[in-house]
């Protein structure tokens, strides 16, 4: 990196500019291949499975869904809230999806780990769900109602509500429809706002599916006891990344791989990732608080290796890929 950023007369991004989640960690990964645990599935955030520890490399680990398919596999950090320990949706009253073929009120963790010879991972290996840097969730509970932006279809701010919350985070849930658009925010996230947003903003507010008049959404007539239930969010500042700055990111292509990336734009909360010696074809954009960025030098320091920029050789077949 040395070397590199002094060839290339360009700066690393600045520590501090990389939340608890993407900077250097401060302990190890203690998580070893087939390891059970419990976990949220990135495609159904609402759903918490039974994982098997499929892979380690450095600071991350492949999961897998136990019963399912590999193509579902994910990866994480291992500081990751997504993550938690067998017996965490027992305690904590989350229903726990079962491996596929056990039944939800068959499903017994002493025995399945007997039967499949595995061990749960220990509760040590998770990161304690206090973090310094997220706001403290007072007022929120489940159920309440907000404007939110489909994450999946940027351009819409939509009626939602409350669905679950974990810690310092809560699940935003679209109303009337499925839990593939959920996703777990903190209450400082961007995308999210306060019932009255839309109408204080003149912006049009998305009313839940099938509402009898979707054009004129009225949320007093909506909420049975309007004004009890509203969230309340204090957003946090936009981030200080700025372009040209030099990072470790994720390649969300081959999530396995970390490539050598510079910033090529902002936004408020968003950086565009390009990676060094790719055709701008490939940048994308991304949260800034994405867990799949990193400071320079953070693969040496936890043992993942980095991809290093393309070649000027590689450079014509990256195009024609
Ligand atoms: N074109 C999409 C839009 C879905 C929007 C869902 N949001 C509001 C949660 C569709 O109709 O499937």
């Amino acid at each position: 990196w040395d070397q590199y950023l002094e060839d290339e007369r360009s700066q690393a991004a600045p520590l501090q500019l990389f939340t608890e989640f993407q900077a250097f960690p401060d302990s190890r990964n203690g998580f070893k291949v087939g390891m059970r645990l419990e976990g949220i599935d990135p495609l159904h955030p609402s759903m918490f499975c039974v994982l098997s520890v499929a892979e380690v490399i450095g600071f991350r680990l492949r999961l897998h869904i136990d019963g399912y398919s590999e193509c579902y596999d994910f990866w994480v950090n291992a500081d990751a809230p997504d993550i938690k320990p067998a017996g965490w949706c027992e305690s904590t009253g989350h229903k726990l999806h079962p491996p596929k073929g056990y039944k939800p009120n068959d499903f017994n963790w002493e025995k399945y780990l007997e039967a499949c010879n595995a061990q749960a991972a220990p509760e040590n290996l998770f990161r304690s769900s206090v973090s310094p840097s997220l706001p403290v969730l007072r007022e929120t509970r489940v159920g309440m109602k907000l404007e939110a932006v489909d994450r999946k279809n940027p351009c819409l701010v939509c009626v939602a509500s409350v669905a679950d919350i974990v810690d310092q985070r809560f699940l935003v849930h679209f109303d009337n429809w499925d839990d593939t658009y959920d996703y777990w925010c903190d209450s400082s996230s961007p995308y999210i706002h306060p019932v009255g947003w839309c109408q204080d903003h003149g912006r049009p507010l998305t009313a839940p599916q099938g509402h009898p008049n979707p054009e004129h959404f009225v949320w007093e007539e909506y909420m049975e006891d309007a004004g009890v239930s509203r969230c309340v969010f204090l957003q946090r500042s936009p981030h200080g990344f700025q372009t040209h700055m030099k990072l470790e990111a994720v390649d969300r292509r081959n999530p396995m791989l970390i490539r050598v990336a510079t910033v090529s734009d902002t936004e408020d909360h968003r950086v565009k990732v390009h990676f060094d010696g790719w055709h701008e074809k490939f940048d994308f954009w991304v949260d800034s608080d994405l867990p799949d960025l990193h400071p320079v030098g953070w693969c040496s320091r936890t043992g993942h290796p980095l991809e290093p920029p393309l070649r000027l050789s590689d450079m014509k077949s990256s195009v024609t890929q």
